[in-house]
């Protein structure tokens, strides 16, 4: 390590005295003005973090659905899932150095995770489309160079193309071949088999309305829609070249407001989503004749798709354990539908997608999904080989299942939740299935619920336990809470922390919208 080259090299990318922030549940995120040093730093780490794994290491330069003036970086370990957390311990460390001493930090953290020096190292990295993120991402790209690392600048990518890349990379291109070509190919290829079947069955051509946030998957949708024309054809709104990243538009909205985005034009019982700004969420919604809203969000995403997959593998018959994963915002109906309705475990983890990843991991198939429209589904390796070899050695209806399942697992994006591969899977399932919007809204009907956001003095006075759903400090707050609860029917709520913004959160569900408004209301003083 040439510890005076990044001395020299840091001066250019200063950090303002006295800044700290941490590496969050989504890396680091705040106003991009603040961000210099950060990305120069994570440059610098990628690279250690390249040598300790002897792999490709990637750097995401985005903040998803913040507005345009925010922005972020994450890093992706080497099977395209979240950075581990011993190193987001090493992320925090080293952005909040002191320039005199950032060397030392430098040696410290090598020292602690052994990482070997002598090794090569190799990052890639991509950008969203915020107008700070191209030279933040230059930042990035100096950081890694200082330490003698390789890098692969992807340039413009959403979050999970480049979380794709870096898994095609290290597996040495037997999950894809790693360039947007490859990712392109492999998804639509899948879709396309996939979306065959149902034209045997007598579907009509599919076309679906996609608001891309003002953001990156616009880009991305526009480049690969003819890959997929032949089973979907996609029309896009706020694709960035009118409006404003995420404002009044984009998943995140959607969900939060419930309501539709600004700049989509929305004909009774049609089939639209949306994206968020990086294209790793997604919501759909459509308006009834009444022109009621409805919104069809990561819970209703998930069901479907663990019923479509728990009929195919009941079809080969093999014993492979299905999972849903969820986090404490998954409205109870959905919870409640998934049990006892369909018979499938479900699981409660924290908020954040590492955690559901990382539960989902322990299913042969693990579906997880987060409320928001964040999720996807993992194939254990046995499953994968077992689904192979059923598709070429069983007959008839055991076979057709076993490769449909094949195509579905190539078109999923297994690394991360990703709103492209999310989409055309959906689109699949109600094609294959025949299932028209109103349909599949109608598995189950959602309980009211109500999110709000609370601002405390200091939002680390409160912890909680219970994957988030009970709180353990300041005392008595739990116990405030229960007897809110206990006035309403069918009634829920939970206080957390946030992650990414300087805030409480309070979600509350019960019987109505008033009572459930109330109560979240009601929860909300309790925190002060
Ligand atoms: C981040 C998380 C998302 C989570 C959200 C919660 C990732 C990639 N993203 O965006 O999964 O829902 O944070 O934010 O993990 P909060 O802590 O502010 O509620
Ligand atoms: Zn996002």
């Amino acid at each position: 390590m040439d510890l005076d080259a990044v001395t020299k090299q840091s001066a250019l990318h200063a950090k303002p005295d006295g800044l700290t922030l941490q590496y969050g549940t989504a890396g680091f995120r705040t106003k991009a003005e603040h961000l210099d040093h950060v990305m120069f730093r994570m440059g610098l780490l990628a690279v250690l973090r390249s040598k300790q794994t002897k792999s490709t290491i990637g750097v995401m330069v985005t903040a998803s659905h913040n507005p345009e003036e925010d922005n972020g970086v994450k890093l992706v370990d080497p099977l395209g899932e979240m950075l581990a957390a011993s190193w987001e311990e090493h992320a925090t460390c080293l952005a909040n150095a002191e320039e005199q001493h950032l060397p030392r930090v430098l040696v410290d953290i090598s020292e602690k995770a052994a990482v070997d020096l002598h090794q090569d190292a190799f990052v890639v990295i991509g950008r969203d489309t915020r107008p700070s993120s191209e030279k933040l991402s230059q930042s990035v790209i100096d950081g890694v160079t200082v330490l003698g690392g390789q890098f692969h600048d992807y340039g413009l990518l959403t979050t999970p193309q480049l979380h794709y890349m870096v898994f095609c990379r290290n597996s040495k291109g037997q999950y894809g071949k790693a360039t947007t070509e490859g990712y392109y190919q492999k998804l639509s290829s899948a879709f396309v088999e996939l979306a065959k079947q149902a034209f045997c069955s007598g579907d009509d051509h599919r076309t679906l309305k996609v608001d891309c946030a003002n953001g990156i998957g616009a880009l991305k949708l526009a480049e690969m829609k003819h890959y997929f024309s032949q089973g979907l054809s996609v029309q896009l709104f706020n694709d960035g070249t009118k409006g404003k990243l995420n404002h009044l538009c984009g998943a995140d909205f959607v969900k939060s407001h419930q309501k539709p985005p600004q700049g989509i034009e929305m004909k009774a019982n049609e089939r639209c989503c949306s994206f968020d700004g990086d294209a790793d969420r997604i919501v759909y919604y459509y308006h009834d004749a009444d022109g009621q809203f409805h919104l069809i969000d990561g819970d209703k995403i998930a069901t479907l798709i663990s019923s479509f997959l728990k009929e195919l593998l009941l079809e080969i018959g093999d014993g492979l354990s299905l999972g849903v994963v969820q986090t404490a915002y998954a409205n109870g109906s959905s919870t409640r539908y998934l049990e006892e309705v369909m018979k499938v475990p479900v699981y409660c983890t924290k908020t954040g997608v590492k955690h559901l990843h990382h539960k989902a991991q322990e299913f042969d198939i693990g579906v997880y999904f987060e409320a928001n429209g964040h999720g996807t589904v993992l194939f254990s390796k046995a499953a994968e080989t077992k689904i192979k070899q059923l598709a070429k050695e069983s007959e008839d209806e055991k076979r057709k299942a076993a490769k449909m399942l094949e195509s579905v697992i190539d078109l999923f994006n297994q690394t991360i939740g990703d709103a492209i591969s999310d989409m055309l899977v959906i689109e699949a399932i109600l094609a294959l299935k025949g299932l028209t919007v109103q349909q599949w809204d109608a598995l189950y009907t959602d309980l009211p619920n109500r999110q709000l956001k609370v601002k405390v003095a200091d939002r680390q006075v409160i912890s909680t336990t219970d994957a988030e759903r009970q709180v353990v400090k300041p005392p008595g707050l739990q116990e405030a809470i229960n007897d809110l609860v206990k006035k309403y029917r069918l009634s829920r709520a939970f206080v957390r922390p946030s992650g990414t913004e300087d805030i409480v959160r309070v979600y509350a569900e019960a019987d109505s919208q008033e009572n459930t408004d109330s109560l979240a209301y009601e929860v909300s003083l309790a925190v002060f």
